[in-house]
């Protein structure tokens, strides 16, 4: 109902729109003053729009740019902000940033605890907790659908401001949630508007040089359809070098915001791409499967730009720090360097595959201030990690564990489980408990903290096939909807044992919320006990004849 009566009056506002201001996306003049707007967002720095920027000042000079964030402004002051910007600026190219649609998450998120609410709703037997989750559910559906209705408004009002100093003007719009859902993002944006998938700096180059995009990874909105496929193709090949602080500090006037408060992990990007194939992850496909290392000189001395201006935390924000044991020289290499620049008083964190250590970087991870360890493994079964196509060793995981505990590592770790991925039993549950407390006794079980997640199933993937193959979910469905029937399915976690593992789930936050992770592996072991550790490490040979 509300998502109809949104789109409608989305779709209402189009034919008026459109007559108003015309076609946007044709003519061959190139864009030369570039207005990027990070659309609202938790303050995550917005590395996203500060790399484009910075590429395109590297090809075209004379552009003039400026950046403009609405992860720093307070809600009630986004339209009006907007509208300053704009008017300050008056740009012929409004290029939109949009991060993250999806929140499913066991952490408190923009409207709650996204996990939970679901959980009492579809699980609950006790009727005043399925109410609560009921209450709180139709909470988040209404801020989830009204953020995608408020985007929607911010690039229509964007564009029909900067109409005024230019009628010619064009919207661009990318960005990780853009990258996940273009197919869908189509449906509420404005005719015209320019949708772009994974990195965006090889299109906006175009744009500025006025050349022909159809070639790009992008389509049009209400003129040319998103190419079957065009979510693999592969990204321009592009060497990225340091990214130019003092220019990128001229053109942005919040700069300082995300300096001030020290607490803020300021991205880096040391490298793209990730060959491997996990059955979930859409990273793969975004960035594509061809590894594209980044100079580490060029790495160290943006790192040395930031260090300078105070900044000590760093979050190398590539979709893998050390993809596959081919690029663990590299990691070598870059680390060594920081180590030699003299930066000693930094942290760093990263998404890194605990397969693909040796002693020797564990050491110098530890050296150079790595301050957050986070292992993906999904199961501590070796044989559902083998049918999840995730390529992890599990046994190799346990020894560089061991080895990074003795290089002196003792910060917190943490370990992310989703259950009942892909053919989960009570005898693989069992041995992930095994695996687990082997964990613990490594690190230390108040050191190591069970993140629990169920996978929000996302478009493109191998999850979605297995969804389409297991009459789980038919094609043509809608990623984005978060209507109860629907998010049920996108919020993996099937039948036989969806029940049993919401049961567990709704037990622990009532015992202990605020140890949710800990807790569920408690329940876990109390009601099924533990299977032998040997047993998680094996996977059946059979099971490697299907895979
Ligand atoms: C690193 C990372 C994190 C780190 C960020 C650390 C930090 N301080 O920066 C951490 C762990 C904190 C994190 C958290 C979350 N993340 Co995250 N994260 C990533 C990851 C791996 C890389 C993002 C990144 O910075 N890349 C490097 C920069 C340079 O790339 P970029 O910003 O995407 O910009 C490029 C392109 O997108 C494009 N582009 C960007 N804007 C525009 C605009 C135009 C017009 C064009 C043409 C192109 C363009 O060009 C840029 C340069 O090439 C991505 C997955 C991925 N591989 O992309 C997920 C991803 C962005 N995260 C995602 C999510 C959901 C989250 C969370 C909300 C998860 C949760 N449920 O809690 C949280 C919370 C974030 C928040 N806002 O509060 C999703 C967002 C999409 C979605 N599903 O909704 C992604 C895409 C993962 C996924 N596949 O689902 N994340
Ligand atoms: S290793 Fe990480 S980034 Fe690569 S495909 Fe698997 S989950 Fe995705």
């Amino acid at each position: 109902m509300l998502t109809d009566s949104i789109k409608s009056s989305i779709e209402s506002l189009d034919p008026l729109f459109n007559k108003k201001f015309g076609d946007i996306s044709s003519g061959s003049v190139g864009c030369d003053r570039i207005l990027y707007i990070r659309l609202p967002c938790n303050p995550i720095f917005p590395i996203g729009v500060v790399y484009l920027s910075d590429h395109i000042h590297k090809v075209a000079p004379d552009v003039q740019q400026n950046i403009f964030d609405l992860g720093t402004v307070p809600p009630l002051d986004f339209y009006a902000s907007l509208d300053r910007a704009i008017d300050k600026f008056q740009p012929n190219l409004l290029v939109f940033s949009w991060r993250d649609i999806q929140i499913y998450a066991p952490v408190g998120g923009r409207g709650g605890n996204p996990l939970q609410n679901a959980f009492e709703f579809y699980y609950a037997k006790n009727p005043f907790k399925k109410l609560r989750g009921a209450v709180n559910g139709l909470r988040l559906f209404t801020t989830y659908y009204a953020e995608l209705w408020r985007n929607s408004q911010l690039v229509r009002r964007g564009l029909d401001r900067a109409r005024r100093y230019h009628p010619e003007v064009k919207a661009v719009i990318g960005g990780g949630a853009v990258s996940v859902f273009y197919e869908q993002l189509g449906s509420i944006l404005p005719k015209g508007t320019i949708i772009s998938v994974g990195e965006g700096e090889s299109l906006l180059e175009r744009l500025v040089q006025g050349r022909e995009i159809a070639s790009d990874r992008c389509y049009v909105v209400g003129e040319t359809k998103p190419r079957e496929r065009l979510i693999h193709e592969q990204p321009a090949p592009i060497e990225k070098s340091a990214c130019d602080y003092e220019y990128i500090e001229s053109i942005w006037e919040d700069f300082n915001y995300y300096f001030r408060d020290r607490d803020f992990y300021i991205g880096v990007q040391t490298k793209r791409g990730c060959p491997h194939n996990c059955c979930y992850c859409i990273y793969t496909v975004i960035e594509g499967k061809q590894v594209r290392i980044n100079p580490t000189d060029e790495v160290i001395k943006e790192m040395r730009t930031l260090y300078d201006r105070g900044v000590r935390n760093f979050w190398f924000t590539d979709a893998q720090f050390i993809p596959a044991k081919k690029f663990i020289d590299d990691a070598i290499e870059l680390l060594e360097k920081v180590k030699s620049s003299g930066m000693n008083d930094i942290h760093w964190a990263a998404y890194i595959r605990a397969d693909n250590l040796t002693p020797y970087l564990c050491q110098l991870m530890v050296e150079t201030g790595m301050s957050y360890f986070e292992i993906g493994i999904t199961s501590g079964s070796q044989e559902l990690v083998r049918k999840m196509r995730m390529g992890y060793n599990l046994k190799s995981v346990l020894q560089n564990c061991r080895d990074l505990k003795a290089a002196g590592f003792n910060e917190l770790v943490s370990i992310n489980y989703s259950f009942n991925v892909i053919d989960e039993t009570l005898e693989t549950v069992r041995q992930t408990i095994a695996y687990h407390r082997e964990l613990e006794s490594i690190f230390g079980a108040d050191k190591v903290e069970p993140a629990i997640f169920f996978i929000g199933l996302q478009p493109h993937t191998h999850l979605e096939d297995y969804a389409f193959k297991n009459n789980i979910l038919k094609k043509g469905y809608n990623p984005m909807s978060m209507m109860p029937w629907t998010a049920k399915k996108l919020l993996w976690n099937p039948e036989p044992l969806g029940s049993f593992f919401g049961e567990v789930c709704l037990e622990a936050w009532k015992r202990d919320d605020d140890d949710f992770g800990r807790t569920v592996m408690n329940i876990l072991e109390e009601r099924l006990g533990r299977a032998p550790l040997e047993e998680a490490l094996a996977a059946p040979m059979k099971e490697l004849v299907n895979v």
